[in-house]
C-alpha cells in the first residue's frame, strides 16, 4: 500500500457547531498518524488558492465565503495533515460523498452535514483527492517545519533508524 499524506480542514460550519472533537475521533478510525495541525483563520487569498480549480463554478463566491469563516460567525478552520498508507481514500471514505444530502449516514458528511435553506454546502470538512491535489494542498497550508515528518514528493519519509543514517 502506497505511502501517502492528505490534507484535511476541518471547516468552520463544523467548528461554530463545536463538532471538531467528533470529527477527529471518526478520522482516528483511519489509524493514520497526524502529522500537522494548526487553527487557522482563512484569508481570501487563501481560500482562493485552496480552490482555485473551481473558480468558474457559480458557487464559487459562496465556498470562499464558507472557508473564510464569513457565514459561521468567523469561525476558523482546523487543518490537518493525516499520513500512512492510503492515506488519501481513507480519508476520503471517512468523509463521504461531497453532497451531504447523498453521503452514506454513517460517513462525516452523511452525519454532520447539511445543504442550508440558502443553498449552501455545509460538508464539514475537506479532504484532498489524490496524491497532486495533496502535495499541493499540503505546501499551501503548511511550512515543512511544521510537519513532524518530512514530505518527500507529497509522501512522508518513514522515520526509522535506518533512513535516518543514510
Ligand atoms: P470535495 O470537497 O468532495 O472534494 P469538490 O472538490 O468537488 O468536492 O468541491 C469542493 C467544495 O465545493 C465542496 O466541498 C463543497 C463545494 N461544492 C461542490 N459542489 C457544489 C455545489 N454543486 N453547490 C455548492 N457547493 C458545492
Ligand atoms: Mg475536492
Amino acid at each position: 500500500m502506497a505511502e501517502q499524506a492528505t490534507l484535511v480542514l476541518i471547516k468552520p460550519d463544523a467548528v461554530q457547531k463545536r463538532l471538531t472533537g467528533l470529527v477527529l475521533a471518526r478520522l482516528e478510525d483511519a489509524q493514520l498518524q497526524l502529522i500537522g495541525a494548526k487553527v487557522i483563520r482563512v484569508s481570501r487569498a487563501l481560500a482562493e488558492e485552496h480552490y482555485k480549480a473551481l473558480r468558474e463554478k457559480p458557487f464559487f463566491q459562496e465556498l470562499l465565503q464558507h472557508l473564510c469563516g464569513d457565514l459561521h460567525g468567523g469561525a476558523p478552520v482546523l487543518a490537518l495533515v493525516y499520513a500512512g498508507p492510503e492515506a488519501i481514500l481513507k480519508v476520503r471514505k471517512l468523509a463521504g460523498a461531497t453532497n451531504p444530502d447523498h453521503a452514506d449516514p454513517t460517513t462525516i458528511r452523511g452525519a454532520f452535514g447539511r445543504n442550508t435553506l440558502e443553498g449552501v454546502m455545509e460538508n464539514v470538512l475537506h479532504a484532498s483527492s489524490d496524491d497532486r491535489e495533496a502535495a499541493r494542498e499540503i505546501a499551501l497550508w503548511f511550512r515543512p517545519e511544521e510537519l513532524i515528518e518530512p514530505l518527500r514528493s507529497g509522501r512522508p519519509a518513514v522515520s526509522t533508524a535506518q533512513n535516518k543514517e543514510a
